[in-house]
């Protein structure tokens, strides 16, 4: 078989949660062999791949991020050749609750995944998972690779370190390092603590009468909100380049979090006014109030633009959420 013809092998951190679940079926469309790295857990954590219907089709390795043993393990395994490191704690507001972990898990393991790539075969090409939180309080009403970062949660401290580290061995060791600086991507397979899930789950409780209101904290807060499926292809063609580089993926389109709530509750034929409340104790102690991406740079050199625009995401979110809470899920 001729080098072109042999089929690519990657490994997944993360395969667990939103974009690991997309990533592995982006993947396993290209014709990859896809592993997952599954860390050990009490309860099932499999319904996203079983969602996608992929289960069967990924090899799941079991590890965990903080134990660089079993990374290495899971290298060997695979024999990766592209390793995408998604694994984190990446709820913001649990940072505040578990800051220690999450500086662990979400920051210092990342260099336990660039060490083990160093050990065991440096040509792997490595993506880590960088963020727009990393701007966090800005100047800038429109970011972008060159914008300066002021993180505001533990969870984008963390994930400076993540940036840096990955930054750093690309200039140390020649490893071909990306990281991605994503802005907010969510899917029907968002986990239900974030803020659009949880919107568009309220509005088909509330449609089916099996919720009669919906807390939220600052309404005010804006985000750049993009679809996950669309946001994990960007991820892959960071690796196909000639040379590795960071790149901000966004849609260049920023609105509240008060708007989302108007387009998910308007599609399901209600007004929000009529169910959202406001509890402060959803407020976060040092908030991210504004977020907008310029994806200029991923568009130029990777040819990556967005599908699918804030109204649209939200509204097939609501759908999916309308479907699950009708069959009784
Ligand atoms: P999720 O929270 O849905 O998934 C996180 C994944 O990390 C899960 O598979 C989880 O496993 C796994 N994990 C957590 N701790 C460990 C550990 N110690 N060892 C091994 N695996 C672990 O996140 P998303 O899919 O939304 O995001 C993917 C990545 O991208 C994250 O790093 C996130 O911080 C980052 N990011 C996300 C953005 C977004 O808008 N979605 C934007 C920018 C960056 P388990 O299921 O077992 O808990
Ligand atoms: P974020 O996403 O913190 O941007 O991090 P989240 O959906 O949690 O919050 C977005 C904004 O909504 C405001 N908000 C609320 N948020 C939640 N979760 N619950 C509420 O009730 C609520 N009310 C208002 C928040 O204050 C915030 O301003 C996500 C994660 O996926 C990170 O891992 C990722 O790095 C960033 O996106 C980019």
């Amino acid at each position: 078989m001729s080098k072109a013809n042999v089929k690519k092998s990657a490994l997944i951190t993360g395969i667990t949660g939103q974009d690991g679940a997309y990533l592995a079926e982006f993947l396993l469309n290209k014709g990859y062999d896809v592993y997952g790295f599954l860390a050990r857990r009490g309860s099932d954590t499999l319904w996203r791949l079983r969602y996608l219907n992929i289960l069967e089709d990924v090899k799941l390795i079991d590890g965990d991020l903080l134990d660089m043993s079993s990374i290495i393990r899971a290298l060997e395994i695979s024999k990766a050749d592209e390793v995408y490191n998604l694994a984190a704690q990446s709820f913001v507001g649990t940072s505040w609750q578990q800051p220690v972990l999450t500086t662990q898990v979400t920051g210092f393991s990342v260099v336990n995944v660039l060490e083990a790539i160093r050990l065991v075969n440096v040509k792997i090409k490595f993506y880590q998972a960088s963020t727009s939180e990393m701007f966090g309080k800005t100047n800038e009403t429109i970011q972008s690779e060159d914008t300066v970062f002021h993180p505001r949660s533990p969870y984008g401290v963390a994930k400076m370190f993540g940036h840096y580290i990955t930054i750093n061995y690309r200039e140390s060791f020649g490893i071909f390092g990306c990281a991605g600086i994503l802005f907010n991507h969510e899917s029907p397979l968002r986990g239900i603590e974030f803020v659009t899930r949880k919107v568009t789950d309220a509005a088909a409780r509330i449609k089916y009468g099996i919720q009669k209101k919906l807390y939220l904290g600052n309404i005010d807060a804006q985000r750049d909100w993009g679809y996950a499926k669309d946001y994990v292809e960007a991820m892959w063609l960071m690796l196909q380049q000639d040379a590795p580089d960071d790149y901000v993926v966004a849609t260049g389109k920023t609105s509240t979090v008060r708007e989302m709530c108007e387009t998910a509750f308007s599609y399901a034929g209600l007004n929000y006014k009529d169910y959202v409340e406001i509890d402060p104790k959803l407020y976060r102690p040092a908030e991210v109030e504004r977020l907008l991406g310029n994806p200029a740079k991923a568009k130029e050199k990777l040819g990556w633009q967005h599908k699918t625009g804030m109204k649209e995401l939200i509204e097939l979110m609501v759908e999916a959420d309308l479907k699950r809470i009708k069959n009784g899920l």
